[in-house]
């Protein structure tokens, strides 16, 4: 077959909702956007523990301390469903991880902001896990078979985040004023960039395009947005909590918030390094990497020396 038959063919298999899978051909573009998406994904979800794992000593509860331990115990799962799904494109997991610890990939711009009290705690479950599910749901139909595996089994672990995160948001809203408050505030705090989540308008998606032609996406950051703050309005309203956007109106025939406008300044600033807790979290992480060095020669080196010893 030509380079042009194979791609037609590729192209009709995606169109025809086939999935592709880790040996199928695939142009390099494919296969690059998907290391760089599936990757920085993995990236986020072990990037994602540390303003959680902030509060573990402080939980208020043995229940909530349970919970909170379980929720990020299953985010390192999810890092690494993702990131052994991103080497059975021929990526390499030191290479992936050398890659967040020099700066050179991105996590999601949502772990750059500090957890200040267990409110924060409530809001990630409820904004950032509802908001990743959201995405998470759509990504179920990508075009790559071990992605949309993944996807199956975090999203449903991911359902449980959520709730549990609603139930903290609501606990405090049926509580003493001073703990609405502290709600409130939270939700203050992580709604806009909740938001800025889903990514860009789609007309500064610089993926956009390829992404959905070949199914890499199902869905673009505009409708996925738009999805989670149908969702989540009516949430915040069962609670008596307020949306810090003055702008949202709501219209009965399209079931659909209008919404203010987003402050993109911020997000560029975050995603390039300068938001509140980057510097921290990338030092946390390589910290946790460098110290945990003994225990990766120690889980490999039976397999070493037998795979050496096969070789003589
Ligand atoms: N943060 O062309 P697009 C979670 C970058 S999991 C940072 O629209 P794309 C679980 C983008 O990389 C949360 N960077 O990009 C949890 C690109 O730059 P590049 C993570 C962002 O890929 C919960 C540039 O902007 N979820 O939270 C962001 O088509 C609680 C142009 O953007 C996923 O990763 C951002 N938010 O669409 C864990 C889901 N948005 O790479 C612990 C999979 C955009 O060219 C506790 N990923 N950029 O240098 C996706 O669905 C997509 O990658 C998007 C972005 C939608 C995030």
């Amino acid at each position: 077959m030509t380079e042009e038959q194979r791609l037609e063919e590729f192209q009709r298999k995606i169109d025809s909702g086939e999935k592709i899978e880790p040996k199928d051909w695939m142009p390099e573009s494919y296969r690059k956007n998907l290391i760089r998406m599936i990757s920085q994904h993995a990236h986020s979800e072990i990037v994602g523990m540390l303003p959680e794992g902030n509060w573990i000593t402080r939980a208020p509860s043995l229940r909530r301390k349970l919970i909170l331990l379980a929720k990020i115990q299953d985010e390192a799962g999810h890092g690494l469903y993702l990131y052994s799904a991103a080497e059975t494109l021929g990526a390499s997991r030191e290479e992936l991880l050398e890659n967040l610890h020099t700066g050179k990939a991105k996590y999601s711009s949502i772990f750059n902001y500090p957890t200040l009290t267990w409110a924060d705690i409530g809001a990630i479950g409820w904004l950032v896990d509802g908001a990743a599910m959201v995405n998470q749901v759509s990504l179920i139909k990508t075009s790559y078979g071990p992605y949309s595996r993944a996807m199956v089994r975090i999203c449903k672990e991911e359902a449980f985040h959520n709730r549990q995160g609603y139930e903290i948001i609501a606990e405090l809203c049926n509580g003493t004023p001073e703990q609405k408050q502290m709600a409130q505030d939270a939700l203050d705090r992580w709604w806009w960039p909740a938001i800025q989540m889903f990514g860009p308008e789609d007309t500064k998606s610089t993926h956009f395009e390829e992404s959905m032609k070949w199914k890499i996406k199902a869905e673009s950051n505009e409708s996925l947005r738009q999805k989670f703050i149908n969702m989540t309005v009516p949430q915040a309203e069962a609670r008596g909590l307020k949306i810090p956007d003055p702008n949202l109106v709501f219209y009965p025939e399209t079931k659909t918030y209008t919404y203010g406008e987003v402050d993109w300044n911020e997000f560029f600033n975050v995603i390039q390094g300068n938001g509140p807790m980057n510097k921290q979290r990338v030092r946390a992480r390589k910290k946790a990497h460098d110290d945990g060095k003994w225990v990766r020669e120690a889980a490999t080196a039976y397999a070493k020396k037998k795979s050496k010893q096969s070789a003589a």
